[in-house]
C-alpha cells in the first residue's frame, strides 16, 4: 500500500467500487478518481513438467481491462494459443462475436512468445493445439463476461452454418475456470502443479 493511500486511509477515505469517498464537511461523499493503474501487459506462461505429462497455461484464467496486450510466453515443452474460433480447424466460436480471431502457431522454444491486444469485452477461450484434449486451454474476460464464451459448451449445437464445427474435448470442459472465480480473484492459476 502507498504512503499516500495509508494516510487516505487513516484519514477516513473509504474504497468503494472503484471510487475513493471522503466524507465533505457536510457529511456527504465527494467522489476522487481512484489512484489505481490497470498492467498495459499480461503474461500467460506456457507450462509443462519434464515429463510432458502436465501442461498448461499459468494463470489459466485471467481477467484484463479492454486494450490490454496478452502476450504467452513458452517455458517448457511446445505450445500454442489458439482462439476457439471457426477459423482454426474448425473449433467452436468461443471469443466474443465481433472480436478477431489469433492463432501463434507452434512456439518451439523457451522464451518464444505471441501477443494480442483483446479490446472487444466478454469471455475469450482459447486452447493448445497439441495439448486440447488433454485439457490445455485457458480462458480470458475482458472487462465484463458476455459472448459465445459465456455460453454452455453445446450452445451451438442445431444452429445454421456449424455443422462442421467441433465439439469442445472433455478434458478441456473440465479445465476451464469458472467465470465468477476470473471475476473474483483476477489471476487463476492451476492448482498443484509443478514443473
Ligand atoms: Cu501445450
Amino acid at each position: 500500500m502507498s504512503g499516500s493511500r495509508r494516510e487516505f486511509l487513516k484519514a477516513g477515505g473509504v474504497a468503494l467500487a472503484g471510487l475513493w469517498l471522503v466524507p465533505g464537511r457536510e457529511g456527504a461523499a465527494v467522489a476522487l478518481s481512484m489512484p489505481r493503474t490497470w498492467p498495459a501487459l499480461e503474461v500467460i506462461e506456457m507450462r509443462s513438467d519434464a515429463l510432458g505429462t502436465q501442461v498448461w497455461f499459468d494463470p489459466i484464467g485471467l481477467f484484463v481491462r479492454p486494450g490490454t496486450t496478452v502476450r504467452w510466453i513458452v517455458r517448457q515443452n511446445v505450445h500454442t494459443a489458439t482462439a476457439y474460433h471457426p477459423r482454426n480447424d474448425h473449433h467452436a466460436l468461443r471469443i466474443p462475436t465481433g472480436a478477431t480471431p489469433w492463432d501463434s502457431r507452434f512456439l518451439v522454444n523457451p522464451g518464444d512468445h505471441f501477443e494480442v491486444t483483446l479490446t472487444v469485452p466478454g469471455v475469450y477461450d482459447y486452447y493448445c493445439a497439441p495439448h486440447e484434449a488433454v485439457g490445455m486451454v485457458g480462458r480470458i474476460i475482458v472487462g465484463q463476461p458476455g459472448g459465445p464464451g459465456a455460453e454452455p459448451f453445446g450452445y451451438w449445437k442445431g444452429k445454421a452454418g456449424t455443422r462442421d464445427w467441433r465439439d469442445v474435448p472433455d478434458a478441456a470442459r473440465t479445465a476451464f475456470p469458472g467465470i465468477a472465480r476470473i471475476m473474483s480473484e483476477h489471476h487463476v492459476r492451476v492448482d498443484g502443479r509443478r514443473e
